[in-house]
């Protein structure tokens, strides 16, 4: 499974750091939904689940967290704890998100709007989805 980590451009002076992300441009996809996960309690994981459909960039603005994702064949933990690099979970990805600190604050870039149907929460339905999946796609749209 290849991680796809973005760093994006810091726009930093005496004040301070600016970073900016136009869709299309630092994203690879049309921005549809943005939302943030913060105030994360000791000891949680949160995700277990992957998506249908929807892309993600994952950018810990604050804090720090790691990031488990499963592509059904191995599994990769990826830390993140910069504002300034943004981590790509594609769909078809199980991801679990842990290890927060008590500071962190994640915020996720989608592209598409808030949808229950597009979740797989059973890890078993989560392994025959990914295997009908890569069935039904050729070598290279699986690799990418
Ligand atoms: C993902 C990881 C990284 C909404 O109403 N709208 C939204 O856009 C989202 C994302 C959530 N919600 C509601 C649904 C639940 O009642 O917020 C509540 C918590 O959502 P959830 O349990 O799905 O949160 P996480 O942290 O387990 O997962 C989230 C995203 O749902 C998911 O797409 O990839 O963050």
């Amino acid at each position: 499974m290849q991680i796809i980590k973005y760093v994006f451009q810091p726009h930093g002076d005496e004040r301070g750091q600016l970073v900016a992300l136009e869709e299309l441009k630092d994203i690879p996809f049309r921005i549809r939904r943005v939302y943030y996960i913060y105030d994360t309690k000791k000891g949680v994981a949160r995700g277990f689940h992957a998506h249908k459909n929807l892309k993600q960039i994952l950018v810990c603005v604050h804090g720090s967290c790691k990031i488990r994702l499963d592509d059904g064949k191995e599994q990769k933990i990826v830390p993140l704890d910069k504002p300034y690099e943004g981590l790509y979970v594609s769909n078809t990805i199980w991801r679990e998100m842990f290890d927060f600190s008590p500071d962190t604050v994640l915020m996720v870039l989608a592209s598409e709007l808030y949808n229950e149907d597009d979740y797989i929460r059973n890890y078993n339905d989560f392994l025959e989805y990914v295997k009908n999946y890569s069935e039904s796609c050729t070598d290279e749209e699986v690799s990418k």
